[in-house]
Protein backbone atom coordinates (compact mmCIF):
# COMPACT_ATOMS: atom_id res chain seq x y z
CA UNK A 1 0.00 0.00 0.00
CA UNK A 2 0.95 3.60 -0.26
CA UNK A 3 2.13 6.77 1.73
CA UNK A 4 0.72 9.56 -0.39
CA UNK A 5 3.72 12.96 0.39
CA UNK A 6 2.59 16.21 0.28
CA UNK A 7 4.55 19.63 -1.38
CA UNK A 8 8.18 19.82 0.40
CA UNK A 9 9.95 22.55 -1.05
CA UNK A 10 13.27 22.13 -0.03
CA UNK A 11 12.37 20.98 3.71
CA UNK A 12 14.44 17.64 4.01
CA UNK A 13 14.98 17.19 7.38
CA UNK A 14 11.52 17.12 7.62
CA UNK A 15 10.64 14.68 4.91
CA UNK A 16 13.06 12.46 7.07
CA UNK A 17 11.48 12.94 9.93
CA UNK A 18 7.96 11.79 8.19
CA UNK A 19 9.83 9.11 6.31
CA UNK A 20 11.06 7.87 9.42
CA UNK A 21 7.68 8.02 11.82
CA UNK A 22 5.37 6.10 9.07
CA UNK A 23 8.37 3.32 9.40
CA UNK A 24 10.72 4.06 6.66
CA UNK A 25 14.48 3.42 7.09
CA UNK A 26 17.89 3.84 4.73
CA UNK A 27 19.22 1.10 3.58
CA UNK A 28 20.23 0.47 0.21
CA UNK A 29 20.91 3.82 -0.40
CA UNK A 30 17.27 5.03 -0.40
CA UNK A 31 14.66 5.08 2.43
CA UNK A 32 12.58 1.89 2.15
CA UNK A 33 9.38 0.41 3.57
CA UNK A 34 9.28 -3.59 4.48
CA UNK A 35 5.42 -3.34 3.19
CA UNK A 36 5.08 -0.13 1.65
CA UNK A 37 6.15 2.10 -0.92
CA UNK A 38 5.77 5.98 -1.19
CA UNK A 39 3.98 8.42 -3.73
CA UNK A 40 5.82 12.13 -4.00
CA UNK A 41 3.38 14.31 -5.27
CA UNK A 42 6.24 16.70 -6.80
CA UNK A 43 6.74 20.50 -5.57
CA UNK A 44 10.70 19.03 -4.15
CA UNK A 45 11.57 22.30 -5.01
CA UNK A 46 12.18 26.53 -4.38
CA UNK A 47 11.49 28.16 -1.36
CA UNK A 48 13.36 25.73 1.63
CA UNK A 49 16.29 25.36 2.65
CA UNK A 50 17.40 22.14 1.57
CA UNK A 51 16.93 21.48 -1.86
CA UNK A 52 19.40 19.46 -3.02
CA UNK A 53 19.08 17.08 0.04
CA UNK A 54 15.08 16.77 -0.72
CA UNK A 55 15.51 15.78 -4.30
CA UNK A 56 18.21 13.44 -3.04
CA UNK A 57 15.87 11.82 -0.76
CA UNK A 58 13.01 11.45 -3.55
CA UNK A 59 15.32 10.20 -6.63
CA UNK A 60 17.10 7.76 -4.32
CA UNK A 61 13.51 6.01 -3.35
CA UNK A 62 12.22 6.45 -6.73
CA UNK A 63 15.33 4.92 -8.51
CA UNK A 64 15.61 2.14 -5.96
CA UNK A 65 12.15 1.29 -6.14
CA UNK A 66 10.86 2.23 -2.78
CA UNK A 67 8.70 5.04 -4.45
CA UNK A 68 6.84 6.75 -7.26
CA UNK A 69 6.50 10.04 -7.93
CA UNK A 70 4.57 13.03 -10.23
CA UNK A 71 5.42 16.25 -11.04
CA UNK A 72 4.67 19.23 -9.13
CA UNK A 73 4.18 23.15 -11.15
CA UNK A 74 7.27 24.69 -9.28
CA UNK A 75 9.29 21.88 -11.45
CA UNK A 76 7.32 22.12 -14.65
CA UNK A 77 7.86 25.87 -13.95
CA UNK A 78 11.67 24.91 -13.56
CA UNK A 79 11.92 23.49 -16.89
CA UNK A 80 9.78 26.04 -18.76
CA UNK A 81 12.12 28.71 -16.98
CA UNK A 82 15.12 27.25 -18.58
CA UNK A 83 13.55 26.60 -21.60
CA UNK A 84 13.71 28.89 -25.15
CA UNK A 85 10.20 29.98 -26.29
CA UNK A 86 11.31 29.37 -30.08
CA UNK A 87 13.44 26.44 -30.87
CA UNK A 88 15.46 27.92 -33.48
CA UNK A 89 16.57 31.58 -31.75
CA UNK A 90 18.02 32.34 -28.34
CA UNK A 91 16.30 34.23 -25.74
CA UNK A 92 17.27 37.96 -25.43
CA UNK A 93 14.71 39.39 -23.45
CA UNK A 94 13.14 37.77 -20.21
CA UNK A 95 9.85 36.75 -21.93
CA UNK A 96 11.73 34.90 -24.21
CA UNK A 97 11.73 32.27 -22.21
CA UNK A 98 8.71 29.57 -21.66
CA UNK A 99 8.25 31.01 -18.29
CA UNK A 100 9.52 34.10 -18.27
CA UNK A 101 12.47 35.10 -16.33
CA UNK A 102 10.35 38.36 -15.06
CA UNK A 103 11.03 39.83 -11.18
CA UNK A 104 8.09 37.62 -9.57
CA UNK A 105 8.79 34.31 -11.60
CA UNK A 106 12.97 34.66 -10.55
CA UNK A 107 11.96 35.55 -7.05
CA UNK A 108 9.25 32.03 -6.77
CA UNK A 109 12.68 29.96 -8.07
CA UNK A 110 15.69 32.02 -6.51
CA UNK A 111 16.28 29.54 -3.68
CA UNK A 112 16.46 27.02 -6.21
CA UNK A 113 18.46 29.50 -8.58
CA UNK A 114 21.08 29.80 -5.43
CA UNK A 115 20.87 26.42 -3.68
CA UNK A 116 22.07 24.38 -7.23
CA UNK A 117 24.95 25.28 -9.85
CA UNK A 118 23.68 25.51 -13.30
CA UNK A 119 25.30 22.45 -14.50
CA UNK A 120 23.76 20.31 -11.56
CA UNK A 121 20.26 22.03 -11.57
CA UNK A 122 20.56 20.95 -15.64
CA UNK A 123 20.78 17.59 -14.62
CA UNK A 124 18.10 17.75 -11.96
CA UNK A 125 15.73 19.02 -14.91
CA UNK A 126 16.73 15.96 -17.01
CA UNK A 127 15.26 13.98 -14.46
CA UNK A 128 12.77 15.98 -13.86
CA UNK A 129 11.85 15.03 -17.82
CA UNK A 130 11.26 11.30 -17.34
CA UNK A 131 8.70 11.83 -14.45
CA UNK A 132 5.07 11.62 -14.93
CA UNK A 133 2.57 14.57 -14.45
CA UNK A 134 0.06 12.03 -13.02
CA UNK A 135 -0.46 8.26 -11.79
CA UNK A 136 -3.55 6.51 -12.00
CA UNK A 137 -3.36 2.92 -9.84
CA UNK A 138 -7.26 2.08 -10.31
CA UNK A 139 -8.32 2.36 -7.13
CA UNK A 140 -6.15 5.77 -6.10
CA UNK A 141 -5.21 8.27 -8.18
CA UNK A 142 -2.70 10.49 -7.48
CA UNK A 143 -2.16 14.25 -9.11
CA UNK A 144 -0.22 17.68 -7.92
CA UNK A 145 -3.54 19.96 -8.19
CA UNK A 146 -6.43 18.43 -10.06
CA UNK A 147 -7.62 15.18 -12.00
CA UNK A 148 -9.56 15.45 -14.93
CA UNK A 149 -10.40 12.73 -17.47
CA UNK A 150 -10.39 15.12 -20.62
CA UNK A 151 -7.38 17.30 -19.78
CA UNK A 152 -5.47 13.98 -19.38
CA UNK A 153 -6.69 12.30 -22.47
CA UNK A 154 -6.01 15.66 -24.19
CA UNK A 155 -2.54 15.57 -23.38
CA UNK A 156 -2.69 11.36 -24.31
CA UNK A 157 -3.61 12.19 -27.61
CA UNK A 158 -0.86 15.33 -28.00
CA UNK A 159 2.13 13.43 -26.82
CA UNK A 160 0.99 9.72 -26.67
CA UNK A 161 0.87 7.39 -23.86
CA UNK A 162 4.22 8.07 -22.04
CA UNK A 163 6.45 10.87 -23.14
CA UNK A 164 9.45 13.03 -21.84
CA UNK A 165 8.65 16.73 -21.24
CA UNK A 166 11.61 17.43 -23.56
CA UNK A 167 12.06 20.83 -24.73
CA UNK A 168 9.39 20.47 -27.67
CA UNK A 169 6.38 19.06 -24.99
CA UNK A 170 7.67 22.52 -22.32
CA UNK A 171 7.15 24.82 -25.51
CA UNK A 172 3.79 23.10 -26.45
CA UNK A 173 2.35 23.11 -23.19
CA UNK A 174 3.20 26.73 -22.62
CA UNK A 175 1.75 27.90 -26.07
CA UNK A 176 -0.53 30.24 -24.61
CA UNK A 177 -4.45 29.55 -25.75
CA UNK A 178 -3.68 26.12 -26.89
CA UNK A 179 -5.49 23.16 -26.18
CA UNK A 180 -2.45 21.56 -24.79
CA UNK A 181 -1.80 24.39 -22.53
CA UNK A 182 -5.19 24.49 -20.91
CA UNK A 183 -5.05 20.96 -19.94
CA UNK A 184 -1.02 21.47 -18.23
CA UNK A 185 -2.63 24.40 -16.62
CA UNK A 186 -5.31 22.41 -14.70
CA UNK A 187 -3.66 19.19 -13.74
CA UNK A 188 -0.60 20.82 -12.89
CA UNK A 189 -2.30 23.89 -11.19
CA UNK A 190 -5.95 23.30 -10.76
CA UNK A 191 -8.89 24.86 -12.07
CA UNK A 192 -9.61 28.38 -11.14
CA UNK A 193 -12.89 30.89 -11.17
CA UNK A 194 -12.76 34.42 -12.45
CA UNK A 195 -13.36 36.35 -9.32
CA UNK A 196 -16.33 39.31 -10.52
CA UNK A 197 -15.41 42.36 -12.84
CA UNK A 198 -13.04 44.23 -10.64
CA UNK A 199 -12.35 42.34 -7.63
CA UNK A 200 -9.02 41.00 -6.85
CA UNK A 201 -7.31 39.13 -4.30
CA UNK A 202 -3.49 39.07 -2.52
CA UNK A 203 -1.52 36.21 -3.93
CA UNK A 204 1.11 34.90 -0.86
CA UNK A 205 3.54 36.99 -2.35
CA UNK A 206 1.38 39.92 -2.40
CA UNK A 207 0.64 40.27 -6.49
CA UNK A 208 -2.68 40.99 -6.72
CA UNK A 209 -4.90 38.09 -8.09
CA UNK A 210 -8.09 38.44 -10.11
CA UNK A 211 -9.14 34.27 -9.52
CA UNK A 212 -9.37 31.87 -6.83
CA UNK A 213 -8.54 28.41 -6.94
CA UNK A 214 -11.73 26.21 -6.69
CA UNK A 215 -12.73 22.55 -5.34
CA UNK A 216 -12.82 21.17 -8.58
CA UNK A 217 -14.56 17.80 -7.15
CA UNK A 218 -17.74 19.99 -6.37
CA UNK A 219 -21.22 21.27 -8.10
CA UNK A 220 -21.36 25.01 -9.18
CA UNK A 221 -24.86 25.37 -9.13
CA UNK A 222 -26.46 27.44 -6.27
CA UNK A 223 -22.92 28.32 -4.72
CA UNK A 224 -21.01 31.26 -4.11
CA UNK A 225 -17.12 32.08 -5.17
CA UNK A 226 -16.88 31.69 -1.47
CA UNK A 227 -18.32 27.77 -1.69
CA UNK A 228 -15.52 27.40 -4.15
CA UNK A 229 -12.35 28.48 -3.05
CA UNK A 230 -9.59 26.07 -1.88
CA UNK A 231 -8.65 26.74 0.73
CA UNK A 232 -11.63 28.96 2.44
CA UNK A 233 -10.06 32.37 3.01
CA UNK A 234 -11.50 36.27 3.84
CA UNK A 235 -11.98 38.21 1.36
CA UNK A 236 -14.06 35.78 -0.82
CA UNK A 237 -17.00 37.47 -2.54
CA UNK A 238 -20.21 35.30 -0.84
CA UNK A 239 -22.39 36.38 -4.31
CA UNK A 240 -23.48 33.86 -6.48
CA UNK A 241 -21.24 32.09 -9.21
CA UNK A 242 -22.64 33.45 -12.70
CA UNK A 243 -25.34 31.21 -14.55
CA UNK A 244 -22.88 30.67 -17.57
CA UNK A 245 -19.86 29.62 -15.18
CA UNK A 246 -22.44 27.17 -13.60
CA UNK A 247 -23.45 25.68 -17.12
CA UNK A 248 -19.95 25.06 -18.04
CA UNK A 249 -18.50 23.99 -14.94
CA UNK A 250 -17.92 20.44 -14.81
CA UNK A 251 -16.18 18.72 -11.48
CA UNK A 252 -14.78 15.48 -10.12
CA UNK A 253 -17.57 12.76 -9.63
CA UNK A 254 -17.91 11.77 -5.98
CA UNK A 255 -18.13 8.47 -7.09
CA UNK A 256 -15.05 8.11 -9.11
CA UNK A 257 -12.09 6.59 -7.29
CA UNK A 258 -10.05 8.78 -4.30
CA UNK A 259 -7.63 11.51 -5.81
CA UNK A 260 -4.58 12.89 -3.05
CA UNK A 261 -3.13 16.29 -4.60
CA UNK A 262 -0.62 18.32 -2.89
CA UNK A 263 -0.25 22.34 -4.02
CA UNK A 264 -2.97 24.02 -2.05
CA UNK A 265 -1.19 25.11 0.39
CA UNK A 266 -4.00 24.29 3.23
CA UNK A 267 -3.79 26.02 6.60
CA UNK A 268 -1.76 23.93 9.08
CA UNK A 269 -3.48 21.69 11.43
CA UNK A 270 -2.62 18.85 13.75
CA UNK A 271 -6.05 17.48 12.37
CA UNK A 272 -6.13 17.30 8.50
CA UNK A 273 -9.21 15.66 6.76
CA UNK A 274 -10.22 14.67 3.69
CA UNK A 275 -12.05 17.42 1.00
CA UNK A 276 -14.24 14.95 0.20
CA UNK A 277 -14.92 11.42 0.61
CA UNK A 278 -12.77 10.75 -2.76
CA UNK A 279 -10.42 13.88 -2.61
CA UNK A 280 -7.55 14.59 -0.15
CA UNK A 281 -4.97 17.13 -0.20
CA UNK A 282 -1.37 16.51 2.00
CA UNK A 283 -0.36 20.24 1.73
CA UNK A 284 0.08 21.81 5.39
CA UNK A 285 1.94 24.98 3.74
CA UNK A 286 6.20 23.20 5.40
CA UNK A 287 7.09 25.79 3.47
CA UNK A 288 5.09 28.94 5.39
CA UNK A 289 6.18 27.39 8.96
CA UNK A 290 3.15 24.66 8.19
CA UNK A 291 3.60 21.09 8.61
CA UNK A 292 4.47 18.23 5.97
CA UNK A 293 1.84 15.79 5.12
CA UNK A 294 1.06 12.21 4.25
CA UNK A 295 -1.87 10.17 3.69
CA UNK A 296 -1.22 6.28 4.52
CA UNK A 297 -3.92 4.22 1.78
CA UNK A 298 -4.49 0.98 2.52
CA UNK A 299 -6.96 0.10 -0.30
CA UNK A 300 -10.62 2.24 1.34
CA UNK A 301 -12.17 3.57 -1.66
CA UNK A 302 -13.52 6.46 1.13
CA UNK A 303 -10.77 8.69 2.69
CA UNK A 304 -10.62 8.88 6.47
CA UNK A 305 -9.23 11.43 8.40
CA UNK A 306 -6.98 8.85 10.40
CA UNK A 307 -5.10 8.21 7.76
CA UNK A 308 -2.93 11.62 7.87
CA UNK A 309 0.64 11.58 9.42
CA UNK A 310 2.16 15.33 9.52
CA UNK A 311 5.47 16.42 10.97
CA UNK A 312 5.43 20.28 11.92
CA UNK A 313 8.13 22.33 9.77
CA UNK A 314 11.48 22.88 11.58
CA UNK A 315 12.37 25.90 10.26
CA UNK A 316 8.98 27.80 12.30
CA UNK A 317 10.78 29.72 14.59
CA UNK A 318 13.63 30.76 12.85
CA UNK A 319 11.36 31.66 9.46
CA UNK A 320 8.04 33.52 10.31
CA UNK A 321 5.20 33.25 7.22
CA UNK A 322 6.18 37.17 6.63
CA UNK A 323 9.96 36.65 6.37
CA UNK A 324 10.10 33.72 3.80
CA UNK A 325 11.68 34.94 0.04
CA UNK A 326 8.68 34.87 -2.38
MN1 LIG B 1 2.12 23.42 -6.37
Amino acid sequence: MYDVIGDVHGHAEELVELLERMGYRRHGGAFRHAERSAIFLGDWIDRGPEIRQALQVVREMVEGGSARAVLGNHETNALAYATPRSASTMPRHPQDWCRPHSERNASIHAQTLQQLPAAELAGWLDWFRTIPWWIDLGGLRCVHACWDDGAMAGLVRAFGPKWDATPDVIRAVHHRGSAEAESFELILKGREVALPAGVTLPDPEGHARRAIRARWFEPADGRTYADLSLPARDGVPTEPLPGDFVTSWTHYPAVAPPVIVGHYWLPPTEHPAPLAPNVACVDYSVARGGRLAAYRWDGERALSAERFVTVPARGSLRQPADSIPA
